[in-house]
């Protein structure tokens, strides 16, 4: 699915509105200056990486196309893009938060993401929280409608807008790709501005992943309404317990005939994968810095298992690695955190042991 020679095109993008946590902005810039082009190049990738995605221009337009009073008392100023708390100009929609804003990034990443992978290069792309990953798996699957997706969490992300007890939106991208009904009735009522920046936020999603289309590995913390959407639309998940039962290695050849069953083309390439690969799928011990650790995670090899096992399809059109936060943990989880990114990019890209 690649043309040769092959290209790697990096999309940095420090994006932390989906969650509340700062910092998680800062994972690609820690990425890029750890030396990740260079790795890439050494693996013998031609790698595009044009500086990170500031998304400055869609803060302004939005900011300066509001409707809403910048005089009224609200939680923070408009300069502030603390996800904590919300800008004047992108008040929470229920309780989603930033909704404006997460929105119209990733509508800007999946157009990159789509421009890359239809020139026949791989798209990397590097976070910032998932979130990110409606931009991403929108642009895969703008290039590559038959992709499946594998994704690599410790959490679903699949909650709805009715479902969501948090409103973070790196909670919800899976549903919003999926066009579920709970986040339709959410937006029913948004009355959108007449400014194209004042649009109802994610209606640009065209509902392109179907459930049969993604495979999860790694859960062990979903909550209760996730866990009903799953069920109701026979999501295949492989959570740690099936990690532990299995192993992984028979985890990713389920994973793998699952998405590759019934998928028929006439050459019998094998269907195109992307990988969202969030880093709190590893366990604390090895990716320290993240902003919701959950314990009992993957093995350093397991991780890197997955990747391998999927670059050796030769089906792999998109990559993603998700929520690493360079201002969470001491220096040594950081520097540890960051190097595990890394080496998980250079492992879905062919770096072989032997
Ligand atoms: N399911 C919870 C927690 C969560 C999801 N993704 C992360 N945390 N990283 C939620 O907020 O939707
Ligand atoms: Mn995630
Ligand atoms: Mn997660």
């Amino acid at each position: 699915y690649l043309k040769a020679p092959r290209t790697a095109s990096i999309v940095g993008c420090p994006f932390s509105g989906g969650q509340p946590k700062l910092g998680v902005d800062k994972g690609p810039i820690h990425l890029v200056e750890a030396g990740l082009v260079n790795q890439l190049e050494e693996l013998g990738w031609n790698v595009k990486f044009d500086g990170h995605h500031q998304f400055e221009d869609i803060k302004y337009a939005l900011s300066s196309s509001s409707s809403i009073d910048p005089s009224a008392p609200t939680a923070s100023s408009a300069a502030n893009d603390d996800a904590s708390t919300s800008n004047h100009w992108d008040p929470p929609i229920g309780i989603l938060k930033n909704p404006r804003l997460v929105s119209r990034v990733c509508e800007e990443v999946a157009k990159v993401v789509s421009g890359h992978a239809k020139n026949g290069e791989l798209p990397v792309t590097l976070g910032g929280d998932h979130s990110l990953a409606m931009g991403t798996i929108s642009g895969t699957l703008d290039a590559h409608p038959e992709a499946g997706v594998i994704w690599v969490d410790a959490h679903a992300d699949i909650n709805t807008a009715a479902t969501t007890e948090s409103g973070n939106i790196h909670g919800m991208p899976v549903s919003f790709l999926m066009g579920l009904d709970g986040n339709h009735q959410a937006f029913a009522s948004f009355k959108p501005g007449p400014s194209p920046s004042s649009q109802t936020p994610f209606a640009w999603i065209k509902p392109v992943l179907k459930p049969s289309s993604i495979v999860y590995i790694g859960l062990r913390d979903v909550d209760a309404g996730e866990k009903k959407i799953l069920k109701e639309n026979k999501i295949k998940a492989f959570s740690m317990h099936d990690v532990d039962r299995y192993g992984i290695g028979r985890v990713v050849e389920m994973a793998l005939e699952y998405l590759n069953g019934g998928y028929a083309q006439g050459d019998s390439k094998p269907r195109p994968i992307h990988l969202s690969f969030d880093v709190d799928a590893l366990d604390p011990s090895v990716a320290p810095s993240t902003g919701t650790p959950v314990r009992g995670g993957l093995t350093f090899r397991e991780g890197h298992y997955i990747c391998e096992r999927i670059w050796e399809t030769g089906a792999l059109v998109g990559l993603d690695i998700m929520e690493v936060n360079p201002s969470l943990e001491d220096d040594v989880s950081v520097k540890q955190t960051v190097a595990v990114g890394c080496s998980l990019v250079r492992s879905a890209l062919g770096e072989t042991l032997l």
